[in-house]
């Protein structure tokens, strides 16, 4: 597994070929996203979730996604300790992604990987992410069901309704709700989805303590109710097409790019386009037409 994965992520040749193989088998996992900011108790709501449902008999992957700098390599470790409990677990995958400021293209990588850790049978894959900027939230949107981590006292959760990441929340997770003012957070989500409308399915408050394992079990059944409504809707078939559109976009964006560049453009020519368009005597977008006619495109 972690091999497989590495090949996906590295971009090896062989990755093609190994997810075309993987791809059918792929379709059975659940996939729960959990973003929020950083240090809301992520980590630690995945390992009691992870718990809970190993408790049950289903097997979980875990992806966390760590999207800070180089310098700041901690969160990684951090989560790899919260999570040693189920190390040993071979029922439990659990696999860290340091983006290391290289964000572009993140989205699609991590797809990838999913792909692999749902054929490999997982019933359910839990990715963490810092909700923070537009590829988190590209990434959380690849999720079947989306969970939002709020915290009382940061002061942030505002702000946290501006940045864009709350359109995204399928159900919102208020943890540390031992500490005071967790009530008025979840008062302010909830007036905040009174002014969203009823057209959308509303989503759950649910109010957990991750360190004491409080409110775990409603959070499970928060989620699995989502999962439920969106099935009798259809929403849920309508995420999951848009996301296999969305695949299929990249793959095209992907394969076209590399055709060019070793067909078409070379990277002296490419350098030497990108002066003329430096100089302003060109514009990328007649540029384009010239290179998508000589690949035979247009
Ligand atoms: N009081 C209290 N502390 C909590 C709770 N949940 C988590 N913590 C603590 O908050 C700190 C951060 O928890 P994490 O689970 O690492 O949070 P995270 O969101 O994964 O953090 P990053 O991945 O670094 O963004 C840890 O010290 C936890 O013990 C809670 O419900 N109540
Ligand atoms: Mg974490």
């Amino acid at each position: 597994m972690a091999r497989a994965i590495s090949v996906v992520e590295n971009r090896q040749p062989e990755a093609r070929e190994l997810l075309a193989a993987l791809f059918p088998h792929a379709g059975g996992a659940l996939v729960v996203g959990v973003t929020g900011p950083p240090g809301a108790g992520k980590s630690s709501l995945v390992d009691r979730m992870t718990a809970r449902l190993r408790g049950s008999g289903r097997t979980v992957g875990i992806v966390a996604v760590d999207p800070t700098s180089p310098f700041s390599g901690g969160a990684i470790l951090g989560d790899r300790i919260r999570m040693q409990s189920h190390a040993t677990d071979p029922g439990v995958f659990i696999r860290s992604m340091a983006t290391r400021g290289h964000l572009g293209g993140l989205a699609a990588t991590t797809g990838q990987v999913l792909t692999v850790l749902a054929a490999s049978g997982k019933d359910v894959i839990l990715v963490e992410t810092v909700g923070v900027g537009q590829d988190e939230v590209e990434i959380v949107g690849t999720a079947d069901v989306s969970l939002v981590v709020l915290v009382p006292g940061l002061g942030d959760e505002v702000q946290a309704l501006k940045a864009g990441i709350m359109e995204i929340a399928d159900v919102f997770v208020v943890n540390k709700a031992d500490r005071e003012g967790a009530e008025r957070v979840v008062a302010e989500i909830g007036s905040m989805l009174m002014m969203a409308g009823e057209d959308a399915q509303v989503p759950a408050i649910v109010q957990t303590v991750a360190t004491v394992d409080e409110g775990t079990e409603a959070l499970l059944s928060a989620i699995e109710e989502f999962r439920r409504q969106a099935e009798t809707s259809g929403a849920l078939a309508r995420k999951r097409r848009a996301q296999l559109r969305r695949q299929l976009e990249d793959a095209v964006r992907q394969r076209v790019m590399s055709h060019l560049r070793q067909r078409v453009l070379s990277p002296a020519e490419a350098e030497s386009m990108v002066d003329r368009l430096a100089a302003r005597e060109l514009d990328p977008f007649t540029a384009a037409d010239e290179l998508v006619r000589r690949l035979g495109l247009a």
